[in-house]
């Protein structure tokens, strides 16, 4: 018997590693030797080189990824050694209470953690995944994974960890409204939005959410036929119920969006970002998803107590990247391609 999954997420398909983020480190660093440093609040500040790093004594871990947009992918197994290594060496203060994690890409990625809560999950620093050097788009050379956290604390491309008295907010966490303690059994994805009640809804009458940044919003249940939602970031939207007929949701951002039981009959996904969003029970006739992303995305319950659940109506008007749907679960994948009737 495989464990249990946290709430609402499904198991990727067990060759299937999805990519998520940025996809690769920082180009114009291509050639530069790699180096991890330890700063801040510590009483010996330090930094090593890759080689030192493959010279500490390894060591195997088994982990479970659950990504924030529902897929999870239990057992991994890295092989590096415990964050804790390095942080013995640099005598962290006491005044220490934040760890910041900051990758060498483009946009410095970063991501942060209570250092208790750090040393509690025992964080990893991985070198290898499944006996083979982390692929670079996963992280190589060196990325941490954070057991027991959604894997957006997972930082790929390591280059800096520094200690802080304060937290930093990671990347994610500040721009998208990730949640900062990202307990994946608590299903903390996302942190409560800031729009106040009376602009949703004025927004909802207007009927026009383009380009605006509307993370959490509730529409459940509304009568939005024609709804302009181009561009419109819309993680965690909650548009459960409701009359979406002949909307455009072109390039918008919909991960983990809620459109379950939606009508969405001739509603148009162009390029959008659909990872993770719940179309189950919603009305797909005509729907079109080309070049949509569909990493973790729900078209039918993937297990029977999901009874009070039920199946995207898909027709043969429904459309589809053929390469996009590839990204989806297994059994979403047969369920679509059952009804697309291929
Ligand atoms: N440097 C960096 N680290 C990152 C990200 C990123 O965009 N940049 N994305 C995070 C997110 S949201 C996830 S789910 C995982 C994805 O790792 P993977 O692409 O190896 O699956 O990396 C996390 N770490
Ligand atoms: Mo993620």
């Amino acid at each position: 018997m495989s464990k249990p999954l946290p709430p609402n997420q499904q198991l990727a398909a067990a060759d299937k590693w999805p990519l998520v983020g940025e996809k690769a480190s920082d180009p114009s660093r291509m050639d530069e030797p790699w180096h991890v440093s330890i700063g801040g609040l510590v009483a010996q500040p330090k930094e090593w080189s890759l080689e030192d790093l493959e010279k500490l004594p390894q060591e195997q871990r088994v982990i479970d990824i659950h990504c924030v947009t529902r897929w999870s992918k239990p057992g991994a197994t890295f092989t590096g050694f415990s964050l804790k290594t390095l942080l013995d060496q640099c005598q962290p203060l006491p005044e220490a209470r934040f760890l910041s994690f900051i990758a060498r890409s483009d946009q410095g990625h970063n991501t942060s953690l209570p250092l208790d809560e750090a040393l509690e999950l025992d964080v990893f620093i991985a070198l290898n995944y499944e006996g083979q050097p982390l692929q670079p788009e996963h992280g190589g050379p060196i990325r941490t994974v954070v057991p027991k956290k959604y894997f957006y604390k997972s930082l790929k491309w390591l280059e800096k960890i520094e200690l802080l008295a304060d937290d930093h907010l990671g990347t994610w966490e500040k721009d998208s409204g990730y949640h900062n303690v990202a307990d994946p059994w608590k299903e903390q994805r996302y942190i409560i939005p800031n729009i106040q009640k009376s602009e949703q809804l004025k927004l909802i009458g207007q009927r026009n959410f383009e380009g605006l940044d509307l993370l959490g919003i509730d529409a459940k249940g509304r009568d939005l036929p024609e709804l302009n939602a181009k561009t419109a970031l819309l993680r965690d939207s909650h548009f459960e119920n409701t009359n979406l007929e002949n909307a455009c949701f072109d390039k918008a951002n919909l991960s983990n969006a809620h459109l379950d039981h939606a009508n969405l009959k001739n509603a148009t996904f162009l390029d959008a970002d659909c990872e993770g969003a719940d179309f189950r029970g919603a009305d797909l006739s005509g729907t079109d998803f080309t070049g949509a992303s569909l990493f973790g995305a729900t078209f039918t319950p993937e297990n029977a107590e999901d009874k009070n659940q039920q199946s995207a109506i898909i027709d043969t008007n429904t459309k589809f990247t053929d390469k996009k749907l590839k990204d989806l679960t297994p059994i979403q994948y047969d369920y679509v391609k059952q009804q697309l009737g291929v």
